[in-house]
């Protein structure tokens, strides 16, 4: 069981209200496919993913950009119990998707690097601490059903 602090539940909240999730989603995951080009395996039927001007103009990249945000909200909408709200996400990711979960820290850098560069200065130390920790809580319970 994760404890949170006021500062930690206030700043990650904050975080999710201040940025434009239809920007940091597709951002975060068109860098992930080009920094990391293994992670474009799992990607097959997403189309061209050439190179990075076609991955950041794939509109099924941008789509599942927005649909990893959309997880991250409900993480966020659950973040007592986050470990049970992700059961079935990391099953399929798991054992439908068999997604290589170290993959799961290479996205959640590439998050944290367009979060920051979103927020610019308000993106303090202690606001990354908090936000890192919340991604570190996100990943773990991805990796819960791997077996
Ligand atoms: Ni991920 C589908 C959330 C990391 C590969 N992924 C999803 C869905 C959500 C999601 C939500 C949609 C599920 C559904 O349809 O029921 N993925 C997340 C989150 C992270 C993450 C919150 C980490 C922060 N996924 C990754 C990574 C990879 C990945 C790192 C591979 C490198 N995910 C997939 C694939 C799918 C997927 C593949 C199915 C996509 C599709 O549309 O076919």
């Amino acid at each position: 069981m994760v404890e949170w602090t006021d500062f930690e539940r206030t700043t990650i909240q904050e975080i999710f209200s201040k940025i434009d999730a239809g920007v940091v989603g597709p951002a975060a995951f068109s860098r992930c496919l080009i920094v990391y080009p293994w992670t474009q395996r799992y990607f097959g039927s997403f189309g061209n993913l050439y190179n990075a001007a076609a991955i950041t103009s794939n509109p099924k990249v941008a789509a599942h950009g927005k649909v990893v945000i959309g997880g991250l909200e409900k993480a966020l909408k659950n973040m007592d119990d986050i470990k049970t709200t992700y059961k079935d996400l990391s099953v399929l990711h798991s054992d439908k998707l068999r997604v290589d979960p170290d993959n799961f820290n290479l996205l959640a850098d590439c998050l944290t690097i367009v979060v920051a560069s979103q927020m610019g200065q308000a993106f303090t130390p202690d606001v990354q601490a908090a936000f890192q920790k919340f991604i570190a809580v996100v990943v773990a319970s991805l990796r819960k059903q791997y077996h």
